[in-house]
């Protein structure tokens, strides 16, 4: 029977973050990833880093590459009723933010990882978790044909909201918060130039509109789209004509439209699980929580939860204290909630989510008083760049 430390379950951001950070401290763990690594690099995610999760990745050893190639962004702007307002991040938040994809933050993990001896499984099928009530869970999984077993003293579930961990936990003992909204978001990559220097949010009646970006000649656009389309109704012309209709000019203008790299569509929901703790068992990232991708927090938030609880499982193995791991999930939830309010609250200022006049108005007049007042755009900008640490 192969033993561990700590058995990671997902080898995405938050499971390749966690091993890393842990590698580093002299934790031994065994990440098991159920797809390929090509299939794992291959996902087109997040693009927008919070200044925290540049410092951690840096922390596990992987800034030179983000520190060379991410593009620092000191605002964001917002376009409604055919104007443009920017929000000046640094001067109201003090921080900015960095564009730099998740694909790289994966590869650039991926390496150092395995560089530094980490251990990492992929194509673990039917990953299962035993005893994890006890103090020696059991992880087990099926590759080439064949059952494999592993001890371990702690399991991080980091397998994303469809993976095995959560669904592991006895629904008697956990609590979860779900809202489905009513539309999704179509995403489109491709070598055409960015619009801007920095990001552009726009509410328009037909839809809301993301410009973003990432480098200076690759652009990641996304558009307000049915929960039901299919991304075979979105052949290239029609997701640049109405990207195009969605913006103010001079940026309408600009738009130059360029064959996709890839292009999907993703569903926007808010999901909280509580506790994200079952036993030995702690969750991480997308396995506990998922946010409206409009607020930037989904990875930033995989990051917060694996800072804390990096942070306890070094101070156990240090001093053989539960105390910060005791404390994880509810120190996590902390900033998952105001994360999720602030994914909430920005979903719902910039997108048409019903054909009430008055629900566009409301957003309207939520802009202008933004755009007027700097308390209220400091409320959107210290949100945005993540709250502190407390
Ligand atoms: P992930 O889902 O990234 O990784 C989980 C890993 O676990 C995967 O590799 C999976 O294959 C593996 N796994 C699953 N089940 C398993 C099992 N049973 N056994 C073993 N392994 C298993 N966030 C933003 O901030 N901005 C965005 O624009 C944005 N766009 C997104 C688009 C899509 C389509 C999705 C799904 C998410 C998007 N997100 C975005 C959020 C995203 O970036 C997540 O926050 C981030 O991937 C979280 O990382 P993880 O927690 O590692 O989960
Ligand atoms: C992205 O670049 O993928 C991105 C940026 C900001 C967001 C969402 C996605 O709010």
């Amino acid at each position: 029977m192969a033993r561990t430390q700590v058995a990671v379950i997902g080898a995405g951001p938050s499971g390749l973050l966690l091993a890393q950070l842990l590698l580093r401290n002299g934790i031994a763990t065994c990440v098991l990833e159920q797809r390929s690594r090509a299939h794992v690099e291959a996902r087109i995610r997040a693009g927008l880093l919070e200044q925290g999760t540049v410092a951690l990745l840096a922390e596990a050893g992987v800034g030179e590459r983000l520190q060379a190639e991410g593009l620092v962004h000191d605002g964001i702007e917002l376009a409604f009723a055919g104007r443009i307002h920017r929000i000046d991040l640094r001067d109201l938040a003090g921080e900015s933010v960095t564009v730099y994809g998740q694909t790289e933050i994966q590869k650039d993990l991926t390496d150092a990882h395995l560089a530094a001896g980490g251990r990492i499984v992929y194509e673990a099928e039917q990953v299962a978790l035993d005893e994890l009530t006890g103090r020696q869970p059991r992880v087990s999984y099926l590759q080439g044909g064949r059952r494999h077993e592993l001890n371990c003293d702690f399991v991080a579930g980091c397998d994303g909201f469809h993976g095995v961990s959560r669904r592991s936990i006895p629904a008697e003992q956990v609590e979860l918060y779900e809202r489905i909204y009513p539309v999704g978001w179509l995403g489109i990559l491709a070598d055409s130039p960015p619009l801007a220097d920095e990001l552009i949010y726009a509410n328009h009646t037909r839809g809301f509109a993301l410009c973003s970006m990432r480098s200076r000649t690759r652009s990641r656009h996304y558009i307000q789209c049915a929960v039901t389309d299919s991304i075979a109704a979105w052949p290239d012309a029609r997701v640049w004509d109405e990207l195009r209709a969605r913006l103010p000019e001079p940026y309408a203008a600009r738009l130059v439209s360029a064959p996709s790299i890839e292009k999907s569509i993703a569903p926007l929901r808010s999901f909280v699980t509580e506790p994200m703790r079952y036993g030995r068992l702690f969750l991480a990232g997308d396995a506990a929580h998922i946010v409206p991708p409009t607020g930037a927090k989904g990875l930033n938030l995989a990051a917060a939860d694996v800072r804390v609880l990096s942070q306890a499982l070094v101070e156990h193995y240090r001093s053989g204290s539960m105390l910060k791991l005791d404390q994880y999930s509810c120190v996590a939830l902390r900033r998952v909630w105001k994360a999720t309010r602030f994914s909430w609250w920005f979903t719902m200022l910039t997108h048409r989510l019903s054909d009430e006049a008055l629900a566009h108005k409301l957003q309207l007049a939520e802009l202008e008083y933004i755009a007027d007042s700097r308390a209220a755009a400091q409320v959107l900008a210290e949100n945005y760049v993540g709250l502190r640490f407390f």
